[in-house]
């Protein structure tokens, strides 16, 4: 693991994650860009917001189209939920 793996990690839920990533919806297309999710990791108080967004790209784009699509969502969840703090 990174060196940041030693941090513990926050109280995260699902309910927690979909309603943070909902609202990081900016533009309401329903999906998630780059832009976007960079928020949400700001917000979450991560150190490496950049980083961040483009591990959660590579693992949960499937389509690879550079957003985070409703159906990609579930994912995305699944990926931050399981994550060790950056
Ligand atoms: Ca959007
Ligand atoms: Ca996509």
């Amino acid at each position: 693991m990174p060196v940041y793996g030693t941090i513990p990690k926050p109280p995260l839920n699902e309910k927690t994650v979909k309603e943070r990533l909902k609202k990081a919806d900016i533009n309401g297309d329903g999906s998630l860009s780059v832009e976007e999710l960079k928020k949400v990791f700001k917000e979450m108080g991560s150190n490496w917001p950049g980083v961040r967004t483009w591990l959660c790209m590579r693992n949960t784009d499937s389509d690879g189209d550079g957003e985070i699509s409703a159906s990609e969502m579930n994912k995305l969840v699944v990926y931050i939920m399981n994550w060790a703090d950056a």
